[in-house]
Formats: structure tokens, C-alpha cells, sequence
């Protein structure tokens, strides 16, 4: 850890719309009196009917829920476009830069408006109704922001699964929801690379079928033309649709507690969840904190780089930026193609000016030298943001001097699924910078550090990661299993949310995330669980037990190592191992594929037959002289092999 600490950088600090006796304020008054706040807060929304009920929140087991804002009435498309025509009608909303540097296009608040309408119209022509499911699986083409509002307008609940998971982990997300409405596209571009999402979509399909829950529609969006497969009574395109439906589309009224997405994350145990936010207490977060972190002014051009496939992409790509009728852009390719310039080439071209992206990429495109930074103007930046996982204080100084040349402040937002937006963060201009730390909570948050006996740990201290109260953002339940969300989150510190992060706080009340201190790996910014990649390598015929375990990687943050039993008589070879890796890529998608594969004849258990996985992670770590207590092994030698035919040296 670092213990450099920066000032804002003056110029930014004079400009900033908050200053730090501002934060300090807000930030005392929002845990003061959370009603009060909140309610001023609900303002920055269009209601239909205003809310007069603000909170009402138990985090006691028995009567476990969270509800915010419960009689108001809204549309997050009614916020997020209607309400910007009359003085931002002809300000651009999205600007779409495609993989290619040759394609870009924009459309206005007014543009955005009518796409989303007539979308919505598709949708409805083709049977989508109110509080129906419906399942994105889209690459990054403002249709995928078209579709995701579209749902907004109308009611529906829209899924997005991320582009790159594998037709059987689509399947598993639409059958989870009992989702029987498809969106997506002929095929996906990144780089030099084509992604086969119809052929995908039509696997899952198939798969959804034979566990009785066929898919009845799926709307096809044409984006490299490709030859595709085609059901005629199931598969509708989206251009032919489109040609016959209205541009009026009347925004459905909606409760503030209707649900607004699913998003499906992994957790320590089990397959994903199914994270559910709501309406109103969202958008009201989505927006106050993206105005907040990113010291939003009208003028600015907001880029974040996630995949709208994640969380980040639903409330920092859509969600919070045209609540705020800022002007968003969505980017389809990948910070390497055509070279490792193109990030500072899409930020002068579109003279972007706060960026946001996740450590993992710093990371990449440091490794590839100042050369192709330097190569770029990048005049127009001045904010810099991260998220996704902890910066490392080297990758945060690259970023800061290098990209940034001193001037933006860089605001490393630390947040989940579960939380909606960022929860711990150094708004902008309030507070010196400490690399390495997501610095201080946001308005309303109120985060703590317990021991293991869920004892508070006070001043200085490092222990686990909780929050005390509700915010308007928070989950709500988990999709159709409300006891596990009840297990997950509150059973572990009972009254507080378990955020499942560990955490340092230094002297002067920083907070700096320490990683998840469950079973949930984090590579490159996104979670993985160790039970999916588990579960998926023992779903191969050769496989009699795994265990999977992270270990650190220069690029990704964390990498994927995984100890592997096979059934007597295989070959443990090399063409064994990448089948494996194969296999594991074909069920969950290439963000699980395993770095290291070790084959290991047996794996360290307790004599009550539970493995023990700080040993594996220790050997991971290539750090096996420290191994702790090692009584409780049923058979010790175990280890000795698995540290002889380890994987990683370095
Ligand atoms: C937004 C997002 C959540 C987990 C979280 C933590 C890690 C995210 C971080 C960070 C340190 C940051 N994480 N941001 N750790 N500093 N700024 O990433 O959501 O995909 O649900 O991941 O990511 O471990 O618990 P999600």
C-alpha cells in the first residue's frame, strides 16, 4: 500500500461542484436524519405521483425488507428521456464508437427518444408486456441501450447477460427468470473477433426447451449481417419490425417498487444469482451518484468503458448519465484494436472529458509504455475514474501522470452488483487522493469493520466490510429466492449488509478494499465464482473432484487456478489440461477459462472431508512455507505433492 497522498489538483478543485466543508456537510446530514435527505433527493426525479412515504426498511431476519420511496409513481424513461426534450431535445445523448475507428454515430435526446419508442412498440407488437422477463444478449450497439430502455418504457424487466458467457450459461439465466422474450443480435464484433451470438442464442434456446421453458420470441438486431439460422415462428429481425410500428410509445406508470432489471452475479456458492433492483430508489441513486462522482457538468462528454453486460454498464453507461441528460458514450470494441492507443484516440476524437475504466485495462495498456498515450492529445480529459476491483498504487500513478498528466483527479469507486452505485469514493474535489484507497463513504452510507466474531472494530483497523443502513439503491432480493438473499447479505452480521469484501481503514478514516474474502475470485474486474468453475469442471467425464482457487496476475487482478482429480486411468497430459480448459470456457464463457490447471491425485481435507482451500490458495500464491495450521489434514502428504507439481513459480 502507498502512503503518498495527492492534493486535488487546483485547477480541477476551483471548478469542482462540491467543496470538502460541502461533502462534509451533506455527508452529516444524510446520516443524521436519512429521511429528510432522501426525500429532498427524490426531487431530482419526474414523478407521476410524488412519494410521501421515503424509507421503509428491516434488516431483522424475521422481517427482512427494503422499500424506498413505496407510493411514488414514475418511468425511468420518462426521466431518462421525455423529461430532457424541451431544453436538451437536440443535445446528443449517445455516441456509439463501433470497433472500427471508421464508425461512429450519435443520436440526440429527441433521436433516442423515438428509437426507444419505437423499440418498445416492436416489443409490444411481438407480445412483451409489463412485468415480463426479458433476457438482452447483445454486443455493445446502442440497440443494446435501446432494448434496455425499451423495457423501461414499457414495464418489463429486462436481464442482460453479458455477451461473452456461453449459450449455457444464457440458458441458465433465461430458465432462472422464466424468461420467454430474447433480445440479440446476429453477431458481435471485437477487435478482429466475431462473437456468434444468434448461433449462441438459438444453443440456449434449445437448451431452455428441453427444461420446459421454450423461449416464444427472439427479436434480432442485424449488425455484421452474417448468415444466421432462422425459426420463423420464434425469430423476429428488429429492422423488418420496426418499419411498421408507431414513434409514440406512452411510458408506462410504474410503482417506485416495481422491479426495473435482474442482473445475475456470481456469489461464494451455488450458481448466480439474480440480483434485483427496483424503480425509483435506483434511478434516484444511479443519478445523484453519477452526478457526484463525476463532477457532472452540462457540457461534459461521459465516457465509461464497461460492457453494458455488467452493473457499471447499466448505471454508469445508461441509467445514471441520461437521468442526468448528460451525453454518454458506448464503445463496442476493445482498448487494444486496432492498437493500444485507441482508448486516447476515441477521447480525442469525441473529446471526451471524464473517462471511467477498470484497473485491468490501466494495467494492460501501461505494460505497453507511455508511447501510445503520448501519442494522443487527451486535452479534453479532466476526471479520470475506476472501478471493478483495487487499483494498484503503481497502475494509479500511470493513470494519474501519464493519462491524466496531473490535472484530473482519479476516483476509484468501490461498489457491487448488490449496492446500484458507488458506495465508498473520493467525490472529486472534496478530499486528497490516496492511491490505492476508494477513500471515503458517499451520502447516506455508513460502512463499518467487524472481526470474525462481528465485533466493530473502531479507529485504525482491518476486518470485514459492512454497511449499517439501507440506501435507495440497494438489491432488493434475490430473483425468486428471497431466503438466500435474507442468508448472503444478513445472516453473517445480523442488522448489517455483509458486503463480503475485506477492508483497512487508516488513520485518517480511509478505506481501502482488501479483496472479497469469500469464495468469489475477481479476474479482470469481473466476479467469478469458484463453485461455477468448480462445478463446470467436474461436469467433464474426466473429472472426479476440483477445486479452484485465485492466485495474483499482473493483468487481471486475480487469476484462475485450479487443482483438478481425474478418474483413474486418464492421462494427466497436456491435451487433457486444455481440453479441460475447453470445456470449462464452453460452459460459463471465456471470462472462466483457468490459467492453471494442476492436476492433483488427491486435494487437503479435514478429516470431516472438507477441503481446505487456505492451503490451495497458499500454494497458488506460490507461497507454501507458511501453510498455518496443518493438524486437522486427514492425509498431509497430500500437500507435499500438490507443492512439488505446483503450477506457478513466479
Ligand atoms: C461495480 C462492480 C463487486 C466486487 C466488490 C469488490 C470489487 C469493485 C472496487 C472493488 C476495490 C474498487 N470492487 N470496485 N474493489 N476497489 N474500487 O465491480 O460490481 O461486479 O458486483 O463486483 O468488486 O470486491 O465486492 P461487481
Amino acid at each position: 500500500m502507498s502512503d503518498i497522498t495527492h492534493p486535488v489538483p487546483s485547477k480541477f478543485a476551483a471548478l469542482a461542484n462540491l467543496s470538502p466543508a460541502q461533502y462534509k456537510e451533506t455527508y452529516a446530514r444524510s446520516i443524521a436524519d436519512p429521511e429528510a435527505f432522501w426525500g429532498e433527493q427524490a426531487k431530482r426525479l419526474n414523478w407521476m405521483t410524488a412519494p410521501t412515504q421515503i424509507k421503509d426498511v428491516s434488516w431483522d431476519k424475521s422481517d427482512l425488507h427494503v422499500r424506498w420511496y413505496a407510493d411514488g409513481i414514475l418511468n425511468v424513461t420518462e426521466n431518462c428521456l421525455d423529461r430532457h426534450l424541451k431544453t436538451r431535445g437536440d443535445k446528443v445523448a449517445i455516441i456509439w464508437e463501433g470497433d472500427s475507428p471508421e464508425e461512429s454515430k450519435t443520436f440526440t435526446y429527441r433521436e433516442l427518444h423515438r428509437e426507444v419508442c419505437r423499440f418498445a412498440n416492436v416489443m409490444k407488437a411481438n407480445g412483451a408486456k409489463k412485468g415480463d422477463r426479458i433476457t438482452i444478449y447483445m454486443p455493445m450497439i446502442p440497440e443494446a441501450a435501446f432494448a434496455m430502455l425499451a423495457c423501461a418504457r414499457i414495464g418489463a424487466v429486462h436481464s442482460v447477460v453479458f455477451g461473452g458467457f456461453s449459450p449455457d450459461a444464457l440458458a441458465g439465466r433465461i430458465v432462472d427468470c422464466d424468461s420467454t422474450f430474447v433480445i440479440t443480435a446476429d453477431e458481435g464484433l471485437r477487435g478482429t473477433k466475431r462473437v456468434p451470438l444468434k448461433v449462441n442464442c438459438d444453443a440456449a434456446c434449445d437448451i431452455a426447451a428441453k427444461a420446459a421453458k421454450p423461449v416464444k420470441t427472439v427479436l434480432c438486431v442485424r449488425r455484421t449481417g452474417a448468415d444466421v439460422d432462422w425459426d420463423a415462428d420464434r425469430d423476429v429481425w428488429l429492422d423488418d419490425a420496426v418499419q411498421t410500428v408507431s414513434d409514440d410509445c406512452a411510458p408506462e406508470p410504474m410503482n417506485a417498487e416495481d422491479p426495473l432489471f435482474i442482473l445475475y452475479t456470481s456469489g461464494s456458492t451455488g450458481q448466480p444469482k439474480g440480483v434485483l433492483h427496483t424503480t425509483g430508489g435506483y434511478l434516484v441513486w444511479a443519478s445523484l451518484t453519477h452526478e457526484a462522482v463525476f463532477d457532472l457538468k452540462e457540457d461534459d462528454v461521459y465516457w465509461c468503458s464497461a460492457d453494458v453486460g455488467w452493473v457499471t454498464g447499466h448505471t454508469y453507461i445508461v441509467y445514471g448519465p441520461l437521468a442526468n441528460g448528460a451525453t454518454t458514450l458506448m464503445f463496442e470494441g476493445v482498448p487494444t484494436y486496432p492498437d493500444a492507443s485507441r482508448f486516447w484516440q476515441v477521447c480525442d476524437k469525441h473529446q471526451v472529458s471524464l473517462f471511467y475504466t477498470a484497473p485491468t485495462a490501466i494495467r494492460a495498456l501501461m505494460r505497453e509504455g507511455d508511447g501510445p498515450v503520448k501519442a494522443t492529445s487527451r486535452s479534453s480529459l479532466r476526471l479520470l475514474g475506476t472501478v471493478g476491483e483495487p487499483i494498484n498504487p503503481e497502475a494509479w500513478e500511470w493513470y494519474f501522470n501519464v493519462v491524466g498528466e496531473t490535472r484530473c483527479p482519479i476516483v476509484d469507486t468501490w461498489w457491487q452488483t448488490e449496492t446500484g452505485g458507488a458506495m465508498i469514493v473520493p467525490l472529486p474535489g472534496t478530499t486528497p487522493m490516496k492511491p490505492g484507497s476508494a477513500s471515503l463513504p458517499f451520502f447516506g452510507i455508513e460502512p463499518a469493520l467487524v472481526d470474525a466474531e462481528g465485533n466493530e472494530l473502531f479507529g485504525a483497523a482491518e476486518g470485514n466490510l459492512i454497511i449499517k443502513d439501507s440506501w435507495p439503491g440497494q438489491m432488493r432480493t434475490v430473483y425468486g429466492d428471497h431466503d438466500r438473499f435474507v442468508q448472503t447479505y444478513f445472516s453473517t452480521y445480523p442488522g448489517n449488509y455483509f458486503t463480503g469484501d475485506g477492508c483497512r481503514r487508516d488513520e485518517d478514516g480511509f478505506y481501502w478494499i482488501t479483496g472479497r474474502v469469500d469464495d468469489v475470485i475477481n479476474v479482470s474486474g469481473h466476479r467469478m465464482g469458484t463453485a461455477e468453475v468448480e462445478s463446470a469442471l467436474v461436469s467433464h467425464d474426466a473429472v472426479a473432484e476440483a477445486a479452484v482457487v485465485g492466485y495474483p496476475h499482473d493483468i487481471k487482478g486475480q487469476g484462475i487456478y485450479a487443482y483438478v482429480t481425474t478418474i483413474p486411468g486418464s492421462a494427466d497430459d497436456d491435451a487433457l489440461r486444455s481440453d479441460l480448459i475447453k470445456h470449462v470456457r464452453r460452459e460459463i464463457g471465456p471470462i472462466a477459462t483457468p490459467d492453471l490447471v494442476q492436476f492433483a491425485p488427491g486435494l487437503p481435507k479435514t478429516r470431516s472431508g472438507k477441503i481446505m482451500r487456505r492451503i490451495l490458495r497458499k500454494i497458488a500464491e506460490n507461497s507454501f512455507d507458511a501453510l498455518g495450521d496443518t493438524s486437522t489434514l486427514s492425509d498431509p502428504e497430500v500437500v507435499d505433492d500438490l507443492i512439488a507439481k505446483r503450477m506457478n513459480r513466479a
